[in-house]
């Protein structure tokens, strides 16, 4: 019979790819693993949300979505407060960085950014759902509180990233900078299991995701890009299939399998589109690239983006190396 190989192991087992690790890593990836099985929990729920929420806490139409985000949150933030190897948090759930000013915390490593329910608002048609995370090491002094440019750095600094998809079934992927591994969750005995080792992309497919209603709001070089999209070329596998969740972490995880495309484009109303750079597209970003793809915003590789602020937008398209490049080629030539 086949070893099981639990994600606790693998991450332990994979230390060694860092000569000086002291097991800070380690500790924090397990956390926010078994953080993401609580938040598993609770999504597995959702629908009973009318039939077992208490009366006046959860009847309210839309409030166990909204309580779920926060839910995600605090279970995230909490597993990294108490684990002692984190010293601050920037969350999609809160305005301002937590700095956690602490003895312990003071004396840490690292520092988290996190969207803790990413497309939150498809919780309640039973749709697909996800936690992205990222770590990076601090820049400030060790011993001392840490600050918010900490986390303002470019995501070539990053150290870790992964997504949870809280799917058909719960998968947790990530990267250390040493490829893409992927863990289902048995949720029977509640173990992430290594389902899907050295995760890569496709070299390129067949597939194409966009919020389309948006389309006469995009930049010309759009429109022309899903004109071609669209077009008959069986040689290119051309027409492209459209397939758009609008969770984003499961619309990647998709094209990733699959092969195909993800755009969030700028629009005239939005230059800067709507996804988040920190903590939705550095970390989508780092794992396009260690599983052989590309993320950019059109002209610029993602990663090498320094962030000005931890909400700052940013137009994001993730994929097959060979796609990208053909969206971008579109992009210069307008
Ligand atoms: P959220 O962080 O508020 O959930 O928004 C992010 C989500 C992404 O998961 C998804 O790709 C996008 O919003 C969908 O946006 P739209 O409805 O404009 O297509
Ligand atoms: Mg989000």
């Amino acid at each position: 019979m086949k070893k099981l190989i639990t994600l606790t192991e693998f991450i332990i087992d994979r230390q060694g790819e860092f000569p000086d690790a002291s097991g800070d890593l380690t500790r924090i990836l397990n956390d926010i693993g078994i953080a993401t099985k609580f938040v598993h929990r609770e999504v597995n729920k959702a629908g009973l949300a009318d039939i077992l929420g208490m009366e006046g806490t959860e009847n309210v139409q839309g409030e166990q979505q909204k309580k779920l985000d926060v839910y995600a949150n605090n279970q995230f933030i909490n597993a990294l407060k108490a684990g002692g190897q984190c010293a601050a948090i920037a969350s999609e759930e809160n305005e301002e960085v937590i700095i956690l000013d602490n003895p312990i915390s003071n004396n840490a490593k690292y520092v988290v950014a996190i969207d803790p329910l990413d497309g939150s608002s498809n919780i309640e048609a039973n749709v697909s759902i996800g936690t992205v995370f990222s770590i990076y090491k601090r820049k400030s002094l060790i011993g001392t509180p840490a600050n918010e440019s900490d986390l303002l750095q470019p995501g070539t600094e990053l150290v870790a990233a992964g997504y949870t998809i809280y799917g058909s079934s719960t998968m947790l992927v990530y990267t250390t900078g040493h490829g893409v591994n992927g863990f289902t969750l048995d949720p029977s005995v509640g173990l992430f299991i290594l389902s899907h080792p050295d995760i890569r992309y496709p070299e390129s497919g067949n597939i194409y995701s966009v919020n389309e209603s948006n389309r006469i709001y995009f930049p010309e070089a759009i429109k022309a890009y899903l004109q071609f999209c669209h077009e008959d070329d069986p040689s290119t596998k051309r027409p492209y299939i459209t397939r758009y969740i609008g969770s984003m972490v499961a619309d990647v995880h998709r094209n990733m399998l699959l092969g195909g495309i993800f755009l969030y484009p700028g629009t005239i109303k939005k230059p800067q589109g709507k996804l988040r750079l920190l903590y939705e597209c550095k970390p989508m970003a780092f794992i396009a690239e260690q599983a052989g793809g590309k993320a950019s915003d059109g002209t610029r590789r993602i990663l090498e983006i320094h962030p000005d602020s931890i909400h700052q937008r940013s137009p994001f398209f993730m994929g097959p190396k060979a796609m990208v490049e053909k969206l971008e080629e579109f992009i210069r030539f307008f």
